[in-house]
């Protein structure tokens, strides 16, 4: 992906989600593979979370006018070539999101990356929200990429093989979105990280050398906002996805120990150091 020249203004991206005190997921996720990638981050804020390593202890929401005032200040003056969703706390703010996405006419890709929990299992969106999740927002997703436990609460399917991998699929494109990413990384029954891509007629398969480490937060943000990075870009969905999953690979493959749990998927190896 090239980067731009010094001075030229670059692509911009914006990510609609939570702040992470612990820098590991969330926007502080999202902004370092943007940067990484030398795209201008733009960030409409939903909540902040307060967290370490850990474990996430408290959330407190921003409050549903000033989620869409970030978004139109953010689209009304910078412009963007693409966003992303990440963790969106309740179903006001969903709906916020939607309508706002809409009023404004967006046409730009946008990644769902629909959160519900932390790796710890601290829930991040009410339970209340999967039915606007599901009903405002999808159907305005060009791409929604949900690992295998918001599958389990987005579909009901509880999946434990490839055949439930693309019946999961099949079930999140009838959703609404454009194209469904089933994330296979929690499928531990594999040598492999295989994530399945359904556009509604195709399946496409991206495989990845399982990486033997528990330094994983932020894994899930990274990979859609790399994503979006590459669909600004101008690359079709499935080499967005095969870009995507080829940089948490490599930042999997660089993350580091921090505090007493679980460290963060590192995408500072883009520094050569
Ligand atoms: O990785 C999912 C995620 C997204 N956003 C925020 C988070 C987490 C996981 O902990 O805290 C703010």
């Amino acid at each position: 992906m090239p980067l731009p020249a010094p001075g030229a203004t670059p692509l911009r991206v914006l990510t609609i989600a939570g702040s992470d005190s612990g820098g590991g997921a969330g926007i502080q996720a999202d902004m370092r593979t943007m940067a990484l990638l030398g795209v201008h981050a733009c960030v409409a804020v939903t909540a902040v979370t307060v967290q370490n390593t850990l474990g996430v202890k408290s959330f407190h929401e921003v409050p549903d006018e000033v989620v869409a005032g970030q978004i139109e200040a953010v689209v009304t003056d910078i412009g963007i070539q693409a966003a992303k969703t990440g963790m969106l706390a309740s179903s006001s703010i969903i709906e916020v999101v939607a309508a706002t996405w809409r009023r404004l006419g967006l046409t730009v890709p946008l990644v769902v990356d629909p959160v519900c929990a932390s790796m710890h299992g601290d829930p991040l969106l009410a339970t209340s929200a999967l039915d606007s999740l599901r009903t405002e927002l999808f159907p305005l997703a060009t791409l929604v990429t949900p690992n295998l436990d918001e599958v389990r609460l987005i579909t009901g399917i509880e999946v434990i093989d490839t055949e439930g991998q693309r019946a999961a699929a099949k079930a999140l494109h009838a959703m609404g979105p454009r194209w469904a990413l089933v994330k296979g990384g929690h499928l531990r029954t594999s040598q492999f990280s295989c994530d399945l891509l359904y556009d509604g007629n195709d399946f496409y398969e991206f495989d990845a050398e399982r990486l033997p480490t528990d330094c994983d937060h932020g894994g899930g943000d990274t990979l859609a906002s790399a994503i979006a990075c590459a669909l600004a870009h101008g690359y079709s969905v499935p080499d967005a996805v095969r870009f995507g999953k080829g940089w948490v690979t490599e930042c999997l493959r660089a993350a580091y120990p921090l505090g007493g749990g679980h460290g963060p998927v590192s995408p500072l190896f883009r520094l050569g150091l």
